[in-house]
Order: structure tokens, then sequence, then C-alpha cells
């Protein structure tokens, strides 16, 4: 038995860690570790509500506006503050395109890579690798001096020796499939999505001012709409908008989409592997802004033991996080879950001294709590979301589910892997890019019927609330369920605690050792060659990770950052 670690594992967001027991070249056993520590939830106390989410939102950069959709939610829960029809929808616009943008920079920045060889794209027939994209779409950038171009630029790279974004790659890996013409033309999908992404952000920046971390409010939105203005949101700017929107549908269908099928059709074994723990969960999306109101655009749902004709409605009192291996301490004992209304984050670092070779997976291991639902792990994101929405049979996920596997002669089981999470996010990017353009005729026709509302300071005044309230705030994030806990207590933060999908993905063991969706995937893998392990990579990378969002709190001087009673 030999321990393999991969740290840090990079095209990622934050610090991971993964070690791996190998039996020969199979991964026996796997462990996922957060090895950094920030703070935010601790900053959050005794503050203002109606100014945490532009705290909260500074957890993440990549998945900017989650937490401060999570936050704005969890504060108007608790202060019982109805959001004007107008922000509900302008805050679905801005969600919907950070999906697009999300899942599409996922898929070709940070994921691509692990199928995709851009070295051998050197060996590519411009002419054919023309041919093949018309083939696939009708996608405008396609004749083969288009392809030349990228094909030339990759050239000049490699013989300058300075591959810059492509460097450090496995690229001499024996498991890179795709033939030459393949290769170009995803590469050069590669470079024009780092293009597309950069305007379609404008979404953003013209309801929230800018991007990352747009500006919002409590209670609605921060932009006024005015048609007759020149500078409010007017005809022209939610022209703009449209036109965005257009651009979102066309790229998720004429590139994304059809890269995704193509490069999936030469690993189809990976539709039978890096399963993972086989529970799944969906906190649930509201379809206006709160989970009372009892309409979700993605309803709560857990599905156990991949039973999808049976699944489950979700109790939110039925979410427990466990600290039995990670760096903290309970008052109760580390071997029993707290809800998070209750929740300790009391910092308890027993790991051994940095530079380390091995974690001590026995004891504490990593700086991510482990939530797990009714006592067991699930996997929480785009897959879990299109298996509810399947299950359920809503926005037409079964067809779509069955339109694309049976391109590619597979079952629906098929989704239970690797390649499947990778498929269910580029099916959910579709779902989203198409809710988006609903949001925007209802956002037009509402303002041509005369209201302009935004925010109307409804419960604006401290003075005006309860004393002692408690809000849930719902957020189906792109890497899957969030949720924030708000305590508040005479105007001010008592607790705030933030629950976020790569600590339910990517969480580590808990107090009856079950082990976490990513520690459960990697079981089984063989590795080609140990000192290259693109296939624990490929499974990792298939859900995501983001350890910023999911560890997110310090102190370099105090034991005890929040209790919350
Ligand atoms: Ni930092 Fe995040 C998303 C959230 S993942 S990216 O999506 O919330 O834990
Ligand atoms: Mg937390």
């Amino acid at each position: 038995m030999s321990r393999l670690v991969i740290d840090p594992v990079t095209r990622i967001e934050g610090h991971l860690r993964i070690e791996a027991e190998l039996e020969g070249n199979r991964v026996k056993s796997a462990y996922s570790s957060g090895t950094m520590v920030r703070g935010i939830e601790i900053i959050l106390k005794g503050r203002d509500p109606r100014e945490a989410w532009a705290f909260a939102q500074r957890i993440c950069g990549v998945c900017t506006t989650v937490h401060a959709f999570a936050s704005i939610r969890a504060v108007e829960d608790a202060l019982k503050i109805k959001v004007p029809r107008n922000a509900s929808l302008i805050r679905k616009l801005m969600i919907g395109t950070l999906f697009v943008h999300d899942h599409v920079v996922h898929f070709y920045h940070l994921h691509a890579l692990d199928w995709v060889n851009p070295i051998q794209a050197l060996k590519a027939d411009p002419v054919k690798t023309s041919e093949l994209a018309q083939k696939l779409s009708d996608y405008e950038k396609s004749s083969p001096s288009y392809f030349k171009e990228v094909q030339d630029k990759i050239r000049q790279q490699v013989e300058r020796k300075q591959l810059g974004i492509f460097s450090r790659g496995y690229w001499d890996h024996p498991d890179y499939r795709l033939p030459p013409e393949a290769n170009l033309m995803a590469v050069a999908h590669y470079l024009d999505a780092l293009n597309w992404q950069t305007k379609i952000v404008q979404v953003h920046t013209i309801f929230g001012g800018k991007n990352p971390h747009p500006n919002f409010v409590v209670g609605g939105m921060a932009c006024p709409i005015d048609l007759q203005s020149d500078t409010a949101i007017n005809m022209d700017k939610l022209g703009r908008i449209k036109s965005l929107i257009d651009s979102m549908i066309e790229f998720v269908e004429k590139v994304y989409l059809p890269d995704l099928i193509a490069i999936a059709s030469f690993y189809k074994d990976w539709f039978e592997k890096g399963e993972g723990v086989k529970n799944f969960l969906v906190l649930g999306e509201p379809e206006g802004d709160s989970h009372r109101e009892g309409k979700f655009f993605i309803p709560p749902t857990f599905i156990r033991d991949r039973n999808l004709e049976n699944y489950e409605d979700v109790d939110y009192s039925k979410i427990e996080e466990y600290v039995t291996h990670s760096y903290y301490k309970y008052s109760v004992g580390d071997e029993r879950g707290l809800h998070p209304f209750e929740g300790e984050t009391v910092l308890h670092y027993t790991g051994p001294e940095p530079p380390y070779q091995q974690l001590n997976v026995e004891g504490k291991y990593s700086w991510l709590k482990a939530p797990r639902y009714r006592g067991l792990p699930a996997e929480v994101g785009p897959l879990a979301r299109i298996l509810a929405l399947y299950a359920r049979d809503e926005h037409g996920a079964r067809e779509l589910v069955n339109s694309y596997l049976s391109k590619l002669g597979l079952p629906v089981n098929a989704l239970y892997s690797t390649m499947g999470r990778t498929l269910a996010r580029g099916i959910e990017t579709y779902i989203y890019a198409h809710a988006i353009r609903s949001y925007y005729d209802q956002l037009v026709q509402n303002v041509k019927s005369g209201d302009s509302t935004t925010f109307n300071g409804e419960k604006w005044e401290p003075s005006t609330w309860e004393k002692d309230a408690k809000g849930l705030g719902l957020m189906e994030a792109p890497r899957g369920s969030l949720s924030h806990w708000v305590h508040i207590k005479d105007g001010k933060i008592a607790n705030y605690q933030a629950v976020v999908p790569t600590t339910w993905n990517g969480s580590p063991r808990d107090a009856k050792g079950q082990p976490s969706p990513y520690e459960a995937s990697l079981v089984g893998h063989e590795l080609v060659n140990p000192k290259e392990p693109l296939e624990i990579i490929r499974t990792i990378h298939s859900f995501d990770p983001c350890l910023a969002c999911a560890v997110h709190l310090y102190s370099d001087t105090e034991d005890t950052i929040i209790k919350i009673t």
C-alpha cells in the first residue's frame, strides 16, 4: 500500500489536498482536505444585518453574487421583508447569468484540459477541423483560417517553450484520446470562451454596477428603473441585456453542449467511474426570493440511494454539521452533529506541523466541517439538481437527459459518474439560459405595465424589526445548495452560519466514518501512472471545487471564533 498526495489540486478555487491510498495502481481509499482558513463569519457578528451581504459576498470571487443573495434572503426572511417583483426578476437574471458564466468557465478553463490535449492540436488539419466544427453546429467562427490562426498561436508558444496557460499539464499521458482536429476545435473554443465570458458579465455590471461583487440591497435592488432616464435602467440598457442573453443561449447551444457531447463520446467509460455517495440533495432555489412562499424554480429534493421514483421533500431541521475529522471542537463532544442554528465554530488544529508528508486521517484532517442530511453524506450541485428535475419531470429535464444520453447510446444510470456530472452541468446551463430569457420577458412586461419599483424601503428602519429573529436564506449556487443562517438580536447580527456547496461535497469523514462525495468518488480509480494522477483530477474537477467557499472563518489570536446558541 502506498500513499499518493496531490497538493495543491490546481484549476480549482482555493486550497485542496487529496490523499489516496493505492493498492498497486488502484485507489483503495481517498481523503479530501481543505488546507486554508479565512475569516468572514466572525466579521459579521455584531454588525448591521443590512450590510451583511457585502461582507458575505467576499467569501468567494468565483461564485460572485451567490453569498450576497443567500445573505440578503436570510435577512429578508428573518425580518419578513417582501421584495418588489422587478427586484426579484433582476436578481433572477443575475443568478441565471452567473450559472451560464460559471459553468462555461468551468467546462473550458477548469475541466476541459483533463480531456483535451492542446499540444496534440498541432497535428490537426485546420480544413478538417473546420469540417468537424460545421458538422457539430452552425456557430459562425468555424472557418479553416480561424482554426489555423489558433493553431499558429499554440505553435509559437510551444516553439518558444512558453506554454503559458497550457503549461505543466500531463501532455504525454497516454489517456488523452481525442483526434488532433477535436483537440484543436476545443482549444479554439477555450480561447473564444475566455473572451465571451468578459462580455456576458455585463448583465451584472448593468444591474449591479460591477463584477465581481455587484451592489445589492436588502429589500430589493439598488438599480433604479426609469425608461426616460439616461442613467437608470432604460430601454437601451434592457436592449443590451437582451442581446447578451441571446449571446449566452447561442454559446451554450452552438459551442458548449456540442463540444461536451463530442468530447464525452471519446470517454464513454468515464460514465461508469467516479460515482460518489448515491445520495443527492437540493435545498432549493425559490421561484421568488423566499422559500416560505413554497414555490421553487428548483424544488427541495432528497434522493436516497439513487431512488429517483421515491424522492423525498426536504426537512431543513435535519441538516447537521460534524467536526469529528475537522479541525474544530464542539462543546457537546466531537461525535455529535449540530444544526446550523446551534452551530459552534471553535478552532482546534491537531494536525501535523507543516510542512508535513501525510495527513493524520484517523484523527482530524480538514478545515471543512462535514455537513450531513438525516445523518447521510449527500452530493449537491448540477447532478443533484438534474436528478431532482428528472425525478419530478420539470423544466423538460427528462427529455434533455434522454436526448443527450441517447446521442451517446447510454442509459440514465450513466449520470452517476464523473462524465455524468459534467453532462448534468451542461444540461443545467441550457435550462438556466432559457429561464433567463423568460425572466427578461417578465421584467420588460412588468416595467411596461407601469411598475418601476426596485426598492420600497419597507422595514428599512431597525425600529420596525422584531427584537429577536432568525432567518434562512437559500440559494442554489453553481456548485450546489448554499444556505445562510442568521440570528438577529436587538438590530444586530448575533450569529451567522453559512453551509456551503463545497462543504457538502468535499468534506472529510463524519462521526460514523462515512466518506464525502469527493472521497467516495475516487475509490476504484485505476491510475495509468501514479506520478501523473490525471484520473483523480478528472473526477475531482467534475465536482468543480471551491475551497474559499467551503472554509470561511479565521482567528490567529482567539480560540473561540463564534458560538451559536
Ligand atoms: Ni466559491 Fe460557491 C458556488 C458557493 S462553492 S464557488 O457555487 O456557495 O462551495
Ligand atoms: Mg460554515
